[in-house]
């Protein structure tokens, strides 16, 4: 175990930051597999998989060209409508999203989804490995109902609600120019999606924070909506 997973995994569990710098990464994505692997290892299973940094504007951000992923487990998910618990976060940020549900290595259905971010680094400051040995912010995911897919997802209006007012809007194009795209990218990342994981495609429009007694919404043009509420 590395020295950097255990404290990751640590900052996850304490709900405490990290300062970005204070360690040495090495191999990112092996990093991250220890942090996941520990939370394997108190219960938790994998739901799926998440890519992030698939929009232009995170991707300038970040200074790179190409996409990040990590891993999603149960524990991660809030139920449609449900209740998000601040207390284990850190500085937890909202993001709307496009998800897919897997069977036999294909999409078999699309849903608006909401993902929390909650990065272990201090004030969300990070480099590129870092935010990959950290399981790329991942903290929770919101998933709507599954929907048909329909013959294109690439120009679908988003809006992020915040206590009922729009706070983000913008388009499914946003997601690497289709979100199928991103689908395909995380196939070929990942290696091999099994039946009935989630696919989080990545963000719609740039991440809020959200806090206590909020209630927080995406709505996806032609697919519905997701929700949930954050309580401490
Ligand atoms: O899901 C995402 O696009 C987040 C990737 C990590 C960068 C961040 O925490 O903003
Ligand atoms: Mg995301």
């Amino acid at each position: 175990m590395t020295s950097l997973a255990s404290a990751l995994d640590n900052a996850l569990t304490t709900a405490t930051e990290l300062p970005g710098g204070s360690f040495s990464v090495g191999e990112p994505y092996a990093v991250q597999r220890e942090v996941v692997d520990l939370r394997l290892a108190r219960g938790e299973t994998i739901a799926g998989v998440k890519l992030g940094l698939t929009s232009k504007a995170k991707m300038e951000q970040m200074g790179v060209d190409s996409v990040i992923w990590g891993w999603l487990t149960d524990a991660m998910r809030v139920e449609d409508g449900g209740v998000l618990d601040l207390g284990p976060r850190i500085h937890p940020k909202v993001e709307p999203e496009v998800a897919f549900l897997v069977r036999a290595g294909a999409i078999a259905a699309v849903a608006p989804a909401l993902e929390v971010i909650d990065s272990r680094w201090l004030d969300f400051k990070f480099t590129l490995d870092e935010v990959i040995a950290d399981n790329t912010s991942a903290a929770g995911f919101v998933v709507g109902s599954w929907q048909p897919v329909p013959d294109s997802v690439d120009r679908l209006g988003v809006q992020l609600i915040l206590d009922g007012e729009v706070v983000q809007s913008g388009s499914t194009a946003a997601i690497l120019g289709d979100p199928r795209l991103a689908f395909a990218e995380a196939l070929r990342l990942a290696g091999t999606l099994e039946d009935d994981w989630i696919v989080l495609a990545g963000a719609a429009t740039a991440a809020v924070p959200v806090g206590t007694g909020q209630t927080v919404r995406v709505e996806v043009e032609g697919l519905g909506s997701a929700s949930l509420k954050a309580s401490s």
